[in-house]
């Protein structure tokens, strides 16, 4: 969106293996004036000062300890700035005082199951921001905020994954996917951190915006090596853009861009605050020694590119979505896309005294992007103030090793099933997003992807749409295999169909060779970036990380799904279900 969109396209299903078919429909004229996809009340949010407020340190509830926890939604007032007035939110907490955005931090210990019971106490009939009854979502009778949540990137049972079905009102009414509130996670993945976030059919983008998330640690039984910086040294930084109002109150569009298809939904929502940990644009004093950050973008559709103010010190990147990489990575840029995690290291002591800001130079809609929605205030997240040297500091953290954990296993693709998605964006006549499929399916249509239980499978997403896609796969962790670029303009001119990686006779719109994953792509994976113009590979197993069974039935109802974390585009309708079958 926010940019030409050259022409309507329709195209097959080409779920699963061999030849694929496309079909391109019929173009429409392109729209290029870019006031048109300022799809908000879009009003700027006021000018406030940056770097006056403290970074909240989150609050933490350790969840291994074989006790039922309690968590409840809750509609809440907090201040997200020192200037403006405090905000009502929808948030988590154990009790109505102890709510927060975002909500308190769940640790749970590897291989010791956490058991969580969720409550909604939202009484509010409607929700606090413009439902579209148009978008299919989980449309309770007796109305009322139905809630259910999801824990992103956790290995679980699909009874207590958070299925978007089973949705719950705090007046008792549940969606027809609903079986149980009181939810176990085994906590067999590999330590890393998750985030837990709503994801109730149809106003995902919604109830996540609200303030409906919060983070989840699996950490190791283990001690953490020395070099490893823990305690005040570790640092859990959610980002999540927001536009505002004077008044505090959140500004979500109310006007859609095609109004006689979707009145109030919108293509993508991006806010023009930026909060961490739930303040906009906060600071933390830091000592000049190592730090280690464990980051996630909680926001419907922003994706940054971070970076610091200075050359002096850079990111040691250590892990992603699912944990450690095998070896770090110093890089002066990070890309993090909603929903995936970094994992990061900064050592303070090369900036001692001085003032570093963490900045962001991501155009979005990414990559292409439009000035529209990146105003300066977006190009700044937060600032670290390093202090001086003391006498008194405990010695900065060792040397952080070239190999950081055991290499992954080769996982042998020869009796591989490929699955081939495309991705598509719909527009009306007058070129306006009116939302994104996946093989050209709903979330209603029936079950596609049905793999075998320990099956290994090729996933190619063919990106047809101008935007990039951050996909996530439910349950299992990936690897990103291969990229390789295609030629989008003759694919929209009607001049190709085919996409298979090596084939370049009649119809192929591939131009090149398949490419290395990229940075971002790398380690184990729950989310992904699929660029446009790029068919983005991956390899599947439907097993745990390393092989080996799941600690509970992974072929049992109500199943997965995977979808665009977009949440506008999720919502609408880039969502599919995943059905896991046993071998007979
Ligand atoms: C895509 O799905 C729509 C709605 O089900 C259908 O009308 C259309 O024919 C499909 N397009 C192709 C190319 O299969
Ligand atoms: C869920 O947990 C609650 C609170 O501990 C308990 O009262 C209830 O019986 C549990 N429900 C089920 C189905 O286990
Ligand atoms: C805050 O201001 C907006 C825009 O003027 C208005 O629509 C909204 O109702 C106000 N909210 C409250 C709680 O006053
Ligand atoms: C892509 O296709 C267009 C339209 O046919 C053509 O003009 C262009 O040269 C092609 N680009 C590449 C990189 O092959
Ligand atoms: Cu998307």
């Amino acid at each position: 969106m926010g940019r030409s969109r050259n022409s309507v396209l329709v195209l097959a299903c080409i779920y699963c293996c061999l030849l694929p078919q496309l079909i391109a429909g019929e173009g429409s004229a392109p729209v290029s004036d870019s006031s048109k996809s300022v799809c908000q009340d879009m009003v700027p949010s006021p000018k406030l000062e940056m770097f006056v407020d403290k970074l909240p340190r989150l609050k933490k509830i350790q969840v291994s300890d074989g006790k039922q926890l309690t968590l409840g939604a809750y509609k809440i007032k907090q201040k997200l700035h020192r200037d403006l007035p405090p905000t009502t939110l929808y948030a988590y907490g154990a009790t109505a005082q102890t709510a927060s955005y975002p909500g308190p931090t769940l640790e749970a210990i590897k291989d010791r199951p956490a058991h969580v019971r969720w409550e909604n106490h939202i009484h509010d009939k409607d929700h606090m921001f413009k439902v579209d009854p148009t978008v299919m979502w989980a449309n309770p009778k007796q109305k009322g905020v139905p809630t259910v949540t999801h824990l992103h990137g956790a290995e679980v049972a699909s009874v207590y994954d958070g299925y978007p079905d089973a949705w719950f009102t705090a007046s008792g009414e549940h969606g027809r996917a609903y079986t149980t509130q009181n939810y176990t996670y085994p906590n067999s993945q590999q330590p890393t951190m998750l985030w837990y976030h709503d994801h109730t059919f149809g106003i995902t983008r919604l109830n996540i915006l609200s303030g409906l998330t919060g983070l989840y640690i699996i950490r190791p039984k283990t001690k953490l090596p020395s070099w490893m910086p823990h305690k005040n040294y570790e640092v859990t930084l959610l980002l999540q853009d927001k536009a505002l109002y004077a008044n505090g109150s959140i500004n979500f569009p109310t006007v859609g861009l095609s109004l006689d298809n979707h009145p109030h939904w919108c293509p993508e929502y991006f806010g023009d605050t930026i909060l961490v940990n739930g303040k906009a644009w906060p600071f933390l004093v830091v000592k000049p020694r190592k730090y280690r950050f464990r980051l996630v973008n909680a926001g419907n559709a922003r994706v940054y590119e971070l970076s610091l103010s200075t050359p002096k010190t850079s990111f040691v990147q250590i892990g992603t979505d699912g944990g450690l990489l095998e070896h770090p990575m110093t890089l002066e840029m990070i890309t993090v896309a909603p929903a995936e995690r970094v994992d990061f290291i900064i050592d303070f002591s090369l900036v001692a005294g001085e003032d570093v800001i963490l900045h962001n130079s991501a155009l979005v809609p990414y990559p292409d992007g439009d000035p529209i929605f990146t105003p300066p205030s977006t190009r700044s997240l937060m600032m670290f103030k390093v202090k001086k040297f003391d006498a008194d500091d405990s010695p900065n953290s060792p040397a952080i090793p070239q190999t950081l954990r055991e290499a992954d296993p080769v996982v042998s693709t020869e009796h591989a099933l490929l699955r081939t998605h495309t991705m598509i964006e719909m527009a009306d006549k007058d070129d306006f997003p009116t939302g994104s499929l996946l093989s050209n399916l709903t979330w209603m249509d029936p079950v596609t992807e049905t793999p075998y239980l320990g099956s290994t499978e090729i996933w190619e997403f063919i990106n047809l749409t101008p935007d990039a896609h951050p996909m996530h796969i439910h349950l299992i962790k990936f690897k990103v295999l291969n990229l390789q670029p295609f030629n989008l303009t003759l694919y929209e001119e009607g001049g190709c169909h085919r996409f298979e990686e090596h084939y370049r006779g009649p119809g192929s719109c591939i131009s090149e060779g398949s490419i290395a994953p990229m940075v971002n792509h790398l380690g184990w994976k729950d989310t992904v970036v699929a660029l446009p113009g790029h068919v983005t590979r991956l390899v599947l197993r439907w097993t745990p990380e390393y092989g080996g069974e799941f600690p509970f039935d992974a072929t049992a109802k109500p199943g997965y799904l995977w979808h665009c974390h977009i949440l506008d585009h999720e919502d609408n309708d880039m969502m599919r279900p995943i059905q896991v079958l046993r071998r007979l």
